[in-house]
Formats: C-alpha cells, structure tokens, sequence
C-alpha cells in the first residue's frame, strides 16, 4: 500500500505551478473536499489536483458543504480555482453526492460541464474487481437515526478545526511542529472506535449483499484499505485533516497518497522549517498504517 516515492513529486512545491513529472495514474478518488468552509484545503488540494493525471476522478461526495454554507457564506478564490480545476481537468469526471452536498441529489443521472451526478457507481479495476463506490453517510447510524445530533456534531467539529488552526499558528511561532488537536481529541473519545468499525463493517456488509468485490467511500475522514470478512474496504480520507486520495495504478492496485503532512498551506505566516532529508516531514508522505482507529466522532 506503500506509494512509490520517486514517481511523486518532490517536497515543499505546495504553491505555485507544478513543475514535477505528474502523478499518472488509471483512477482518483477524493472526497470529503469541504469547500466553502475555513477547514478546507484548498491550497493542497489544488496542487494535488494539478499534479496528478487520470482516466477517470471520482468525486465520493462531501464536495461543497451546504451544510456550512447555508450558516455563513464563505467561498474564497481558492475555493474558486478548485472548482474550475475540476471541471477543466480534461478527465471523465464522476461525482457521487454525500450528506453535505445532498442538494446535488436532485441532479442525480444529469451531466453538469462534462461532469456526471450518479447516486452510486460500479467501477471495474484495471485486473477486472468491481468495486461499488457511495459516499456512506446512509450506514452512519448517527445521520440516520438523529439528524439534529450530526449537525450538532458538525458545529463541534468546526469548532474542534478552527481552534486547532489558531493552535498551530501559535505553535508555528514558537518553532514547534504542527499537531493535530482534533485528531488527539478523537483519539481520547472511546465511542469513536466503535462509530468507525460499526460504519465499516455495515458498508463492507451492504457491498456484500450488492456481489461486488470491494467498496470505495468516504464520509469518515479516515483513509484506509483493508480486508473485512473477504470484502476489501477503501476509504479515500478527505481533504481537511489528512489530505488523502485513493489511486488504481494501471495494474489494478490500489493505494492511498497522502499529499503533504505540513501545515504549510495552511500557515502560510508560518517561519521556515529546518531543513527536512528527502521524504522528510514536509513533503507528500508514503502512506502509513494509520493509528489505532483514530475517529471522527460525528461527520
Ligand atoms: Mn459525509
């Protein structure tokens, strides 16, 4: 699962043109983008949009966040330069809606500048799987069960975000490495680990019940590729904590991109960081085992 270092670009080139040998690769999934919040990263998803090149990009929902939106308008021009990306890419474009984008479930089967709105979708890997790729908020027994709880627990988030951005900032003053708050705080909450493998596991059981191979979703900002009961489970992580995609190589294999662990396009103040060896701690990052089932409590 590990990337191929040396067919990535090479570390620190988060801003401005990519001049490094694109990223090729058969399929992308991204999701859980985020755009029209402060949490979003715009910045790094852009580079990773330019840097990379395929056939098809899936877009598995949580694209725009009506959700946010709807409170307190926020679309800067980063935001902008994403969506044009998007659709100026010169790719097939497939875009799978989720719970914070449910307003493009009205669209579904319409085609909008090049782009495809489909509620689901089977995709055939390169070595002949079938993998059936959905968002995921309809197996999160929180949104099904007690709407007003997720949208509670999306304030919270925000909140749990925004504080650890004013957190770093301070921490970049001083010198100090970034460190995710929210991630520790998921890390302490207990209920998070079995919200997590509740989720998986009744993805991986409806995949089941579907006769697919595997499934391709998002929703829980956790990027993962594992086995469950001989159903393989992918989940493309998002674009505001941990900045991951899922890629098919053209042989088939499957494996998450991590683009950049830095605070850079996020702390753009930030003073310069020591010198890093190459594949240091600044640059897009092999993909690692991820922690404990470390959780976002409420997507
Ligand atoms: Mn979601």
């Amino acid at each position: 699962m590990q990337r191929d270092l040396t067919s990535f670009p090479e570390p620190g080139m988060a801003s401005g043109p990519h001049d490094a040998a694109p990223l090729k690769v058969r399929t992308v999934w991204i999701s859980d983008l985020h755009l029209g919040t402060p949490g979003c990263r715009a910045d790094a998803l852009l580079d990773f949009l330019r840097s990379v090149e395929c056939e098809t990009l899936y877009l598995v929902g949580d694209v725009i966040d009506g959700w946010q939106l709807r409170r307190a308008w926020y679309w800067p021009q980063s935001h902008n330069d994403v969506v044009q990306k998007l659709l100026r890419k010169g790719t097939r474009v497939v875009f799978v809606p989720g719970n914070h984008d449910e307003f493009a479930r009205r669209y579904i089967e319409h085609e909008f500048g090049g782009i495809e709105v489909v509620e689901d979708a089977i995709h055939v890997t390169a070595d002949g799987r079938r993998l059936w790729i959905t968002h995921g908020d309809l197996f999160d027994g929180v949104i099904q069960c007690a709407k007003w709880l997720a949208y509670v627990g999306d304030n919270l988030y925000e909140f749990t975000l925004r504080l650890n951005r004013h957190f770093n900032r301070l921490r970049a003053r001083l010198g100090l490495p970034y460190w995710s708050l929210s991630k520790y705080l998921k890390l302490k909450v207990k209920r998070a680990v079995s919200y997590v493998s509740d989720f998986e596991h009744a993805v991986a059981q409806e995949a089941r019940k579907r006769g697919v191979d595997g499934v391709v979703c998002g929703h829980i900002h956790h990027a993962e590729i594992r086995d469950i009961d001989g159903l393989l489970y992918c989940n493309d992580g998002d674009w505001v904590e941990s900045m991951t995609a899922l890629v098919e190589h053209f042989d088939g294999v499957l494996s998450i991109v991590e683009w950049g662990q830095s605070a850079t396009p996020w702390l753009p103040q930030a003073p310069p960081q020591p010198a890093q060896a190459p594949g240091g701690a600044l640059g897009p990052q092999p993909w690692q085992p991820p922690l404990p089932q470390p959780a976002r409590v409420l997507p």
